[in-house]
């Protein structure tokens, strides 16, 4: 009886925590001679922790070094990405939806890819397909995996088999998935908690043109309501921070996720972000619909208006 470890990626995201443990469950199941054990490459997310709380599944062990051992991975196919000691352990098995990646074996091995939204898609189809019955619970984590890497279906990514599958998982899960997908992606987002520097300093970059210094912060969040009723209270901290930073203008992007669109809120140079997005801002203000990118849509405007 061989042990082997089902595992994903390092800083493991919900996608890659499920796929290691409904994969694992699958193989057990169509194989019984062979051990199979869910595995995770690093600490989970509060996302992922949200979601296996709440159907009382386990947490993966955590697998620091995979030297000398069986693998399948799950979620990945690069080198840069996979558990320490991967390159002296044997690799039985690769399920991924990424680009084909640089990771080399000895032996023949089982290697699905398929282009889909999620690994999770993918793990829930390989149960249909061989009709092995899915519990409640993990066909909700299976659904979890795909709301969350899939952005509920809003990311391009998003295929027809991702949103089949899910609504297949559904049936058994019987959750209301847009409701569920976005209790799951708050579970990340969540801003209680967390006090208005953790905010800001969560995600804080500084920008220099010219001895003119300036700083931009990201936030995701799935709603604006929770942040909105914080926003004195973290302008006043964004000033406190740009004012020690000796920074001009300071920038803190509210994203929504879900409503791809960005709250931007300011303090300092108002005629920069004027000049930058052509909005005239209202109460340390501007709206930005469709900009969900600090590096491409946020700092490339500001760095022009400067100057
Ligand atoms: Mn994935």
């Amino acid at each position: 009886m061989a042990k082997v470890y089902v595992i994903g990626h390092k800083s493991p995201d919900t996608d890659s925590i499920v796929s290691a443990i409904a994969y694992a469950n699958f193989k057990g199941k169509i194989d019984v001679d062979d051990e199979y054990i869910p595995a995770r490459a690093g600490e989970i997310n509060s996302e992922t922790k949200y979601v296996l709380e709440r159907f009382n599944v386990p947490v993966p062990e955590l697998l620091t070094n995979a030297e000398g051992k069986n693998l399948i991975l799950v979620d990945h196919n690069e080198m840069g990405q996979v558990v320490d000691g991967a390159d002296k352990a044997r690799i039985f098995e690769i399920i991924d939806h990424h680009k084909i990646g640089d990771i080399q074996t000895s032996a023949p091995i089982l290697f699905h890819a398929e282009p889909v939204g999620s690994t999770g898609t993918i793990v829930a189809d390989f149960y249909f397909y061989h009709k092995i019955p899915l519990s409640k619970e993990m066909a909700s984590i299976l659904l979890a995996a795909i709301l969350s890497d899939t952005v509920i279906f809003k990311s391009p990514t998003t295929t027809e088999k991702d949103k089949q599958i899910a609504e297949k998982l559904n049936e058994i899960a019987g959750l209301d998935i847009e409701k569920f997908g976005m209790e799951v992606k708050s579970a990340k987002s969540d801003i209680k908690g967390k006090t208005a520097n953790e905010l800001i300093m969560s995600d804080f970059k500084e920008f220099e043109k010219d001895g003119y210094k300036y700083g931009v912060c990201q936030v995701e969040v799935v709603r604006y309501d929770e942040a909105e009723a914080r926003k004195d209270e973290i302008l006043k901290e964004l000033e406190a921070v740009g004012a020690s930073k000796g920074e001009r203008l300071a920038v803190f992007m509210l994203t929504n996720i879900i409503d791809e669109s960005t709250k931007l809120w300011f303090v300092g140079d108002e005629e920069v972000i004027r000049k930058a997005f052509k909005k005239e801002p209202v109460n340390n203000e501007v709206f930005l619909p469709g900009v969900m990118s600090r590096k491409l849509q946020v700092v490339p405007p500001i760095h022009e208006a400067i100057g």
